[in-house]
């Protein structure tokens, strides 16, 4: 059934697919589900060349596409699964069931290393040795009983880089290498990166939203990738 969903996605325009054991989620979390998927879509390395210095309108329609695929992979394949008997349960790509400091009961990070896709940059995004972090995100959780091997990573592989920290126009990421267990805001300014995020797109696009891409261009891994390192 792995396989079967994976290549299902993957023929469907998704980029890397990652499963986990969910039980160490707290149970108001997962309910009564017991696998995660991760689903992941690449950005494209044209448009994310062009951002190094700040967005563009070119950026801010692709990423808007971007959570479009998703959506759609995620009730795409959620009907798939149920067709098989199980049950799923998903979310929007994007600002969905955000509650207080800008958080979210599961975010769609959490399952991207539980799944093994990547680890937590010093930005907090999150980086995979394939795309760097020009990728999008989405979550399936379900009840599908299979038996996954612990991929997980609990580490960062940023090293001594300091691309993001030093031209993050917010100045919101510290510097500090992500362990799991280490919450957010102990290492990233998320209200810097917003109000940054918000400045920079007003001016370089005339839109009112919250997008920059600064630290995805120019993280060492997405520059493998935009040079094409894959
Ligand atoms: C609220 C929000 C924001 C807020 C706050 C950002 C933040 N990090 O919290 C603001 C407005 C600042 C923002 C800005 C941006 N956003 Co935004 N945002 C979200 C949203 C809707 C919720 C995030 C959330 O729940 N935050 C709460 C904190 C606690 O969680 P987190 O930082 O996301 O993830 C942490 C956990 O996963 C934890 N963790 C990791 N592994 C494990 C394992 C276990 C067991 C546990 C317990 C925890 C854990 O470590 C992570 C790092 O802090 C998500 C979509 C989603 N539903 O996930 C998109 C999302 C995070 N945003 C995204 C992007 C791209 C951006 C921007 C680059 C703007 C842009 N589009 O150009 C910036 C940079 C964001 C950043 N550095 O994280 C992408 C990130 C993709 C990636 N490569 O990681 C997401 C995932 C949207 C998507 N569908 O892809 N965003």
């Amino acid at each position: 059934m792995v396989e079967d969903i994976s290549s299902e996605l993957l023929s469907n325009g998704a980029s890397l697919v990652g499963f986990a054991d969910i039980s160490i989620l707290d149970p108001v979390v997962k309910k009564n589900f017991t696998t995660g998927i991760s689903i992941a879509v690449a950005l494209d390395p044209v448009i994310i060349k062009n951002i190094t210095e700040g967005p563009t309108i070119e950026y801010d329609k692709e990423y808007k596409s971007a959570n479009d695929r998703l959506d759609n992979l995620s009730s795409m394949i959620a009907e798939y699964i149920g067709k098989r008997g199980y049950k799923t349960g998903y979310w929007g790509a994007t600002n969905d069931g955000i509650y207080g400091h800008h958080l979210t009961k599961l975010p769609h990070k959490t399952m991207a290393t539980l799944s093994g896709l990547g680890w937590i940059g010093k930005c907090a995004l999150l980086v995979t040795r394939q795309y760097g972090s020009a990728i999008r995100l989405t979550t399936v959780l379900t009840d599908l009983n299979i038996k996954i091997p612990d991929v997980s990573i609990s580490g960062s592989s940023c090293g001594d880089c300091t691309n993001c920290v030093d031209l993050c126009p917010g100045h919101a990421p510290s510097g500090v290498n992500w362990r799991r267990g280490m919450f957010r805001d102990e290492f990233y300014k998320p209200d810097s990166c917003r109000m940054a995020a918000r400045k920079i797109a007003k001016e370089r696009t005339g839109i009112k939203d919250t997008f920059c891409g600064i630290c995805i261009a120019n993280c060492k891994y997405t520059k493998e990738y935009l040079d094409g390192g894959l």
